[in-house]
């Protein structure tokens, strides 16, 4: 009895030692605890200490409440400076916070790094925080709560690539979740958002020269259920399920994503999964055979939802598309997709015969190569760089493409190889659609991806040159995400899981204290009022 006593009383003891420190996702590059604390009251002053507009606009949005004043007081001040600060150089991206018990101290080299040091320390302020319309002077009576302990943080991130895709065509969501979306993206220093904004289920950007793009393939069947087993649609049927983005609403999202340092980058996906499109304009096909939108994900080399490649017809529609595209989003990418591509319908295609002949190719997979380098010439025509899925590699890269190697590593892999740039997403740990938890406790799709598998993810193979790997990233496909609570059961904590992955140094990386970090965290989803799922709780494998 007195053995067992003592032993959890030995246990408890690192354990209780452990909740003095910070709960931050992603856990920073280096943090030293100090001695002391500082109390944020209705006193306290915030001293920005530059006039850069966006620098003030930020630290007032994560720190409402507080008075900007200016001048660096010697007690009790919050204090914002735009500087390298002493000890080693930090890079673009770091940032340096100290909590005293004068006051906090963030510097950073650049606005980037002081929007990511924000960001920090409203992770160091508690849940309520997040509570929608917080303000500090009208929440200072629970004055006990706003105590942080006295702390150096300096941080900067292991990659430069920290995504997250959304599909927004085969589950529609709009504008305004969107950017609740990039908000919480920014929470956890993502900074890359990948908007999947066409494919089979519906075309959901503004094209001003190819309108009925948004008329005709913004709309399918009201179907909902599992993607695998809906019916096809009935013809006739009313196509009342679908939404698109007015080209102003792109800008205000692209900006919006801006002002937290999140670059945005449209993925129009082609030759394949381009059914939408395809049942707008049925001559973008071999065969021109007028098709409708499947509400489903199963016509996959069924229905032909591939761009004929042998057709100049072709190139001037993705031509007309990529100049619109490349105007409304002033990143370097475009993602132009190059997954799943069906081929089956280009070897019989009576079009392709005398192209694949003047062009010496042999192959379908050849063909898919010589679609994605005239691709490539338009993407580069408008002053961009061409991302596309491993997919692309089939039948010989363009020359200057990234690949985002989806199916595993070994695309990425290979492409680093051949000297290209890659970003990391294997389905096994990045894909968020799949299941996270027992399939028979879980809201119904396919696969598995456990948290433990998220943050198990190492997106730098061994045989290759680290600095040909940008990053990563989290996807979150919907054919099964009909909704927003959904989709938020669906992302987190996965994603908290691979931004760590992303941002943190690889020996920081500790799975009881992440969960720890976690718990609380999910504290704050709970003031915040956003969605996730506790299913990684049950250790059913
Ligand atoms: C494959 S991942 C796809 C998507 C689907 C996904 C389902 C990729 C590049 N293509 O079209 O949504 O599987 O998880």
């Amino acid at each position: 009895m007195k053995l067992v006593l003592y032993s959890s009383l030995l246990l408890s003891l690192p354990v209780f030692a452990q909740t003095n420190l910070p709960s931050l996702i992603p856990q920073p590059q280096s943090v030293v605890m100090g001695a002391g604390q500082f109390t944020i009251t209705t006193q306290t002053q915030l001293a920005v200490l530059t006039p850069i507009r966006e620098v003030r606009d930020m630290v007032q949005t994560n720190l409402p409440g507080l008075k900007i004043n200016d001048l660096a007081k010697p007690a009790n001040n919050i204090t914002v400076r735009l500087a390298q600060p002493g000890g080693a150089a930090l890079g673009p991206e770091g940032y340096e916070l100290v909590v005293s018990s004068t006051g906090i101290r963030l510097t950073a080299p650049q606005a980037v790094g002081l929007f990511y040091g924000l960001q920090t320390l409203r992770q160091l302020l508690p849940a309520d925080r997040e509570r929608p319309g917080f303000r500090f002077n009208n929440t200072l009576n629970t004055k006990a709560l706003t105590t942080l302990p006295a702390l150096t943080i300096r941080d900067q991130p292991r990659f430069g690539w920290r995504g997250m895709m959304l599909d927004v065509s085969r589950s529609f969501f709009t504008k305004d979740y969107v950017k609740r979306f990039i908000d919480l993206m920014a929470r956890y220093k993502y900074n890359v958002f990948h908007w999947h904004l066409s494919d089979d289920q519906g075309w959901r950007v503004e094209i001003k020269g190819l309108p009925r793009l948004t008329q005709v393939g913004a709309w399918r069947a009201p179907r909902m259920g599992r993607w695998w087993d809906r019916p096809n649609p009935v013809p006739g049927e009313p196509q009342t399920y679908g939404g698109f983005y007015t080209q102003n609403e792109i800008r205000e999202v692209v900006r919006y994503a801006q002002e937290r340092h999140i670059m945005v980058v449209p993925e129009i996906d082609m030759p394949g999964h381009m059914l939408a499109a395809i049942a707008t304009y049925p001559s973008l096909t071999c065969s021109g055979k007028p098709v409708p939108i499947y509400p489903n994900g199963k016509f996959y080399k069924v229905e032909d939802n591939t761009l004929n490649p042998c057709n100049d017809s072709t190139y001037i529609f993705v031509d007309k598309v990529l100049t619109e595209i490349a105007q409304l989003f002033p990143g370097p990418y475009i993602h132009v997709g190059g997954d799943e591509a069906f081929k089956g319908f280009w070897a019989t295609c009576e079009a392709c015969k005398p192209i694949m002949a003047t062009n010496g190719l042999k192959t379908v997979e050849e063909l898919q190569s010589y679609f994605i380098r005239r691709v490539e010439k338009i993407v580069q025509s408008k002053g961009k760089k061409l991302i596309g899925w491993d997919e692309i590699l089939e039948g010989g890269l363009a020359p200057n493409a990234t690949v985002m190697s989806w199916r595993g590593m070994k695309g990425g892999t290979e492409a680093a190889k051949q000297g290209h740039p890659v970003i990391m997403t294997p389905y096994q740990n990045c894909y968020v659609d799949l299941y996270q938890g027992d399939p028979s406790a879980e809201p119904s799709t396919y696969g598995m991806c456990r948290l433990t598998n998220s943050y198990a993810f190492e997106p730098v193979p061994d045989s290759v040159r680290a600095e040909l790997i940008l990053g990563g990233q989290a996807n979150l496909w919907t054919e099964s995400v009909p909704t927003t609570r959904h989709a938020e059961y669906m992302v987190w904590p996965r994603a908290f899981a691979i931004a760590e992955v992303l941002w943190s140094p690889k020996a920081t990386r500790n799975w009881p204290d992440f969960v720890r970090r976690v718990e609380t965290h999910f504290t704050r989803f709970d003031a915040a009022g956003v969605n996730y799922s506790r299913s990684y709780l049950n250790p059913f494998v």
